[in-house]
């Protein structure tokens, strides 16, 4: 078991706990502060636990360490096993609905004995939810709200969850014998924020032996991390992986292989357009090849890559992300395709956290994680003082903070500088938890909102835009609060928003926190367009925090982001410039 999973187990035994009649609140919150230390830990939980380094952790009592050995020991948690055992089905089916709390989950158990979301369903529709005592129509309106979301989610993981399953098995793939390309296709190649299910394809030269596909396939279905076998064939094998994710892996020869790829690399959506380009030039495309047609007389085209296949159909070559029918059809016709931002192309990290507020490491330990990446710059924002669940700072603090960081900045001159900065909440009226003196005494302001997630579309979309013309906010974090497979974002009209912030000159960042990824990346091609400078940020609450960048590169270069569209990819003298024209023309 990694560190990822035992912090999920300690999360949900700490959901079954809630769901249990007269469990301790105390209890509750050991479980949820350990799984929040476990996923702040940095280096290897194994080596940690064996080397005894897990003791004096904060967050973790003697008993969570108890926990996590025996889940390292043995790959389960009896604890955890004995309370699902106990806890009815239903129960953890409506924990999976947004916004349902385990006090109404334990009422409505007892209250109305449904024994399926179903039949939850139904008791909604038949208005008798409504009617408990304490939850009325609107309670009602939004479980049934909250049950369609979890059907449309069912049984989809996040990207990186899929993607660390992925590259387990081709890396191990990679190494077999025979094996002449290998590729991850599907919604996982294009970076879908969430995924159904791994496409994988590999090739063999055209003349292999019989028996080298057998070998491959059986070296495929016997992988550790392989659960279940749900089909074998000489071509295609599928099975289901540890996390539950399902995955299909198809072996061709390698003449086949660019075809193969493209088809299943997707989209649907794509395709379509793509096979209408196709036709109008006498071609078809399938995943078979790519042939012009004569008659009844069909003729392969050779092509030994996708770039190829694209050269063929008068085009650009596509990159994976931007195969989502969003006019890249046109723009590659055109040969106006955007030159993606990249990795390489970022310069620092704008949207950390440190133990000042509810981090896992000090903003020394932050600012050298970050020069070890390679990063030039550190923009440090702890929460503010509203934020009192996650140590939120006052004005005082915060002045003393900055007094930590000018000697820091002084210690650490022409390696890493670290921008003075804040996540000031957004309060219920969009005004801002720091008065305009605090703030201007800052490099630079994230203003995101943590509370009030019920208002109407209209009331949030005021709050939102009250805030994106205060003077002194340069950054929206995570504008829709939503949480991948957990809960959709607040209501927002995000045609006024993004209207507001391009007026206004106000970032919008992509948070690339995988269980975030928001901006999405349907808005963020919109943001480009209206000249909104999109900063990709990590979020980070520890060290390990800082490596989620690349999913939000992913997201920005799915929203078409160039390199000049990114706000931290500017050097550091250009963001300082960049900010103190912001706050001098205040
Ligand atoms: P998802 O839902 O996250 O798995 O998304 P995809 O895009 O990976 O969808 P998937 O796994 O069903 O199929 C992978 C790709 O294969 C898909 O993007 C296009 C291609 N494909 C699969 N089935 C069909 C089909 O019935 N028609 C067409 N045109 N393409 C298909
Ligand atoms: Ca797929
Ligand atoms: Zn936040």
């Amino acid at each position: 078991m990694d560190k990822r999973q035992i912090a999920d187990l300690m999360d949900e035994i700490a959901t079954l706990l809630a769901l249990k009649d007269g469990s301790s609140v105390f209890e509750i919150r050991a479980y949820e502060n350990a799984s929040r230390a476990i996923n702040g830990l940095d280096g290897d939980i194994a080596i940690l636990a064996r080397e005894g380094k897990l003791k004096g952790t904060p967050g973790l009592g003697p008993t969570s360490i108890k926990r996590i050995e025996e889940a390292l020991e043995t790959g389960h948690i009896t604890f955890y096993d004995e309370l699902v055992a106990n806890t009815p089905p239903v129960k953890l089916d409506m924990s999976r609905i947004p916004g349902l709390g385990p006090k109404r989950i334990n009422t409505i158990y007892q209250q109305l004995n449904v024994t399926s979301l179903a039949e939850l369903e139904s008791a909604c529709k038949d208005d008798r939810v409504a009617h408990i005592p304490g939850f009325g129509k609107k309670t009602q309106d939004k479980i049934l709200q909250g049950l369609q979301f979890v059907r449309q989610h069912a049984d989809r993981y996040l990207y990186d969850v899929a993607e660390a399953e992925a590259e387990r098995i081709r890396v191990a793939l990679a190494e077999q014998p025979g094996i002449v390309r290998l590729q991850v296709a599907g919604s996982l190649r294009r970076r879908r924020e969430t995924v159904k299910d791994i496409d994988m394809v590999a090739s063999v030269a055209d003349d292999a032996e019989l028996a080298v596909r057998s070998a491959i396939m059986d070296f495929f279905t016997s992988q550790p991390s392989v659960k279940a076998i749900t089909g074998k064939g000489e071509t295609k094998s599928s099975v289901v992986l540890d996390s539950g994710i399902a995955m299909d892996f198809r072996l061709v020869s390698d003449s086949q292989f660019p075809y193969t790829l493209h088809h299943f690399t997707g989209s649907r959506e794509h395709h379509i357009p793509l096979r209408r380009r196709a036709n109008s030039m006498h071609m078809t495309i399938n995943d078979y090849g790519l042939f012009s047609v004569e008659g009844e007389k069909e003729t392969l085209i050779p092509c030994q890559t996708e770039t190829d296949i694209y050269a063929a159909l008068k085009m650009e070559y596509v990159e994976p992300e931007l195969r989502e029918d969003m006019g890249e059809i046109d723009a590659a016709i055109r040969h106006e395709l955007p030159k993606l931002v990249e990795m390489d192309d970022l310069r620092g990290v704008l949207h950390a956290h440190s133990t000042w507020s509810d981090g896992h490491n000090t903003i020394r330990e932050m600012a050298e994680a970050c020069i070890e990446r390679g990063y030039n710059y550190l923009g440090l924002t702890d929460h503010s003082k509203v934020a009192a669940y996650a140590g939120g700072l006052d004005a005082a603090a915060l002045k003393r903070q900055g007094e930590e960081v000018d000697k820091l900045n002084k210690e650490f001159a022409g390696r890493l500088h670290i921008f003075k900065g804040t996540e000031c909440d957004i309060l219920r009226d969009g005004s801002l938890d720091f008065d305009d003196e605090t703030l201007a005494s800052l490099d630079f302001v994230v203003a995101s909102i943590h509370s009030n997630f019920n208002l109407t579309q209209e009331e949030q979309t005021q709050r939102m835009i009250r805030a994106i013309s205060n003077p002194y906010v340069d950054i929206i974090g995570h504008l829709t609060g939503r949480i991948l497979l957990g809960r959709p974002g607040y209501q927002l009209d995000m045609d006024a928003i993004l209207e507001a912030a391009a007026q206004h000159g106000v970032c919008i960042e992509i948070n690339a926190h995988p269980s975030r990824l928001d901006l999405d990346w349907h808005f963020v091609h919109k943001a480009r367009d209206l000249g909104i400078k999109i900063p990709v940020n990590p979020d980070a609450h520890s060290l390990a925090g800082i490596d989620v960048m690349r999913y939000g590169i992913g997201v920005a270069r799915k929203g078409w982001l160039r390199a000049e569209d990114v706000l931290n990819t500017l050097e550091t003298e250009a963001l300082k410039d960049y900010f103190y024209v912001r706050r001098s023309k205040k």
